[in-house]
């Protein structure tokens, strides 16, 4: 089994600001929890993260023919892509959507996910062991299917 997971932008930046919100854990403990996580349930795993939206488009493209699922969580740009909710539906696998914080006690503009309208499952609100729940998950999604 093989998964991408996708994250958008300024989640490099993490456990640099608003910790109160997004945790104290930077981007390379985010990376290290994905990685191990897929080591033990022996998925191979592709990362990603880029702050330009057509980057994360061509990105999800492709993983089509390559990748069995996606975790995405496209941060800001769940609020505002169309773009990415396209490429989610022209490559048709399964995927979930992540968000660290929960997005639905936050602000009016954060409660529309157009990336959401394209995925099997959204977990938020669980800090970072929200990635660690989505790859599992995904994988039993898969393996019921
Ligand atoms: O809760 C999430 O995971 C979000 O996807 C994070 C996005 C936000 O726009 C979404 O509404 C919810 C923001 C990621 C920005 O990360 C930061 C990292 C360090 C300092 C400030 C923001």
């Amino acid at each position: 089994m093989k998964f991408l997971v996708v994250n958008g932008p300024n989640l490099n930046m993490l456990g640099i600001r608003e910790p109160n919100i997004y945790g104290r854990q930077d981007y390379a403990a985010l990376e290290k929890l994905v990685r191990d996580t897929c080591a033990a349930e022996n998925i191979e795993v592709n990362l990603f993260q880029s702050n330009h939206e057509g980057a994360i488009v061509d990105r999800i493209q492709a993983a089509y023919g390559d990748a069995d699922g996606i975790v995405i969580n496209p941060a800001a740009y769940t609020h505002t892509s169309v773009a990415i909710l396209d490429a989610l539906k022209a490559v048709g696998l399964p995927a979930v959507e992540v968000h660290i914080s929960d997005v639905s006690q936050r602000e009016d503009f954060r409660q529309i996910s157009y990336a959401g309208k394209a995925c099997v499952k959204t977990i938020m609100g669980q800090g970072l062991d929200g990635y660690r729940q989505a790859i599992l998950w995904l994988k039993e999604y898969l393996e019921k299917r």
